[in-house]
């Protein structure tokens, strides 16, 4: 009988490896030890999640191997995978970048015309190359990529860029952005809405998205003098209209709101000088809207 476990495709050991697998936890998903096996299932739910090289992600999504998968925005544009992205995730945030010696300097993308430019990213870069109308010499390399102009190999390069620090390590420093990446969840063209796997899938998607909007938001509690209301209400960046209480104190009264998780830092002075006290900020585990 054909396997009705949905299946999601994972990178099995790096950067992306710590943070799929705690979204997923965060989701109340009880993953089974794993041990270095490729296939693991999920104690609470019919899923069950396979272990690979990123690369080879985008390919099984598509191929229906697996159903979904979590990988780089960066994998799947390199791979011309057929698939759907369906969320950003909001971590592995980084972005593909020209890098160039320290000495140089680019201050029109025509620089890069008729240039040697190392890269593992060189579908992307040819993509990028002919939208601007531009010819250059694109030198594949699998690993390194960031020390080929010191051995004259190339005169820049296009690579992943997080901190900067690879690059200034190596004497270059970045220049034009090519992407921006970040972790995505991706599904199989084909999953097919009216099976049950799809129902399994929706369900999830909807736990994974609760789970994000629940990331960056805050729960704000707040005592207010009631003359003082008003002037408080405008402060708040609610995302939903707030909640007032009456306290025992009767000038007194508490509002309640979510709020995004950023703005907590820009607004707490102006709510002190409003006369707001005993300001609490709680994290929120899940928003269902
Ligand atoms: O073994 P497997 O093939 O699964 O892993 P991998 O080595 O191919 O990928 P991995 O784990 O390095 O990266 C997985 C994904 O993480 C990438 O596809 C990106 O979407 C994302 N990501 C985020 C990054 C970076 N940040 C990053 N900084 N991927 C790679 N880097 C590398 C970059 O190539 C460069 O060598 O880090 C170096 C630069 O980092 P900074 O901080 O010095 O700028
Ligand atoms: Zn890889």
């Amino acid at each position: 009988m054909e396997n009705r476990n949905l299946r999601l495709a994972l990178q099995k050991n790096g950067r992306l490896t710590e943070n799929s697998l705690q979204l997923l936890r965060n989701c109340n998903l009880d993953i089974e030890k794993f041990n270095d096996r490729m296939i693991v299932s999920v104690r609470n739910y019919n899923l069950d999640l396979l272990f690979l090289r990123d690369d080879d992600i985008p390919e099984y999504v598509q191929e229906g191997v697996a159903d979904i998968g979590i990988v780089g925005e960066d994998v799947v544009e390199e791979n011309k995978a057929e698939v759907s992205v369906v969320k950003k995730l909001g971590f592995g945030k980084c972005k593909l970048r020209i890098g160039i010696p320290e000495s140089d300097e680019i201050d029109n993308i025509k620089a890069l015309e008729n240039k040697r430019i190392a890269t593992s990213y060189p579908n992307i870069l040819k993509k990028f190359l002919k939208s601007n109308n531009l010819k250059a010499n694109v030198i594949n390399i699998s690993g390194s990529v960031e020390v080929t102009p010191t051995l004259g190999i190339s005169d820049y390069i296009c690579d992943l860029v997080s901190t900067g620090n690879t690059l200034k390590l190596n004497k270059l420093k970045s220049s034009l952005t090519v992407l921006e990446s970040e972790a995505v969840l991706i599904k199989n063209k084909n999953l097919d809405e009216l099976t049950d796997k799809y129902q399994i899938y929706s369900k999830l998607l909807a736990r994974i998205e609760s789970v994000l909007n629940a990331k960056n938001s805050k729960y704000l509690m707040i005592n207010v003098p009631k003359d003082s209301l008003q002037t408080i209400l405008k402060i708040i960046p609610s995302l939903k209209s707030p909640t007032i209480l009456s306290l025992a104190e009767e000038n007194l009264c508490a509002v309640h709101a979510v709020i995004p998780a950023e703005k907590f830092w820009e607004i707490v002075d102006n709510l002190k000088e409003a006369g707001a006290s005993g300001i609490l900020l709680l994290p929120i585990e899940n928003i269902v809207y």
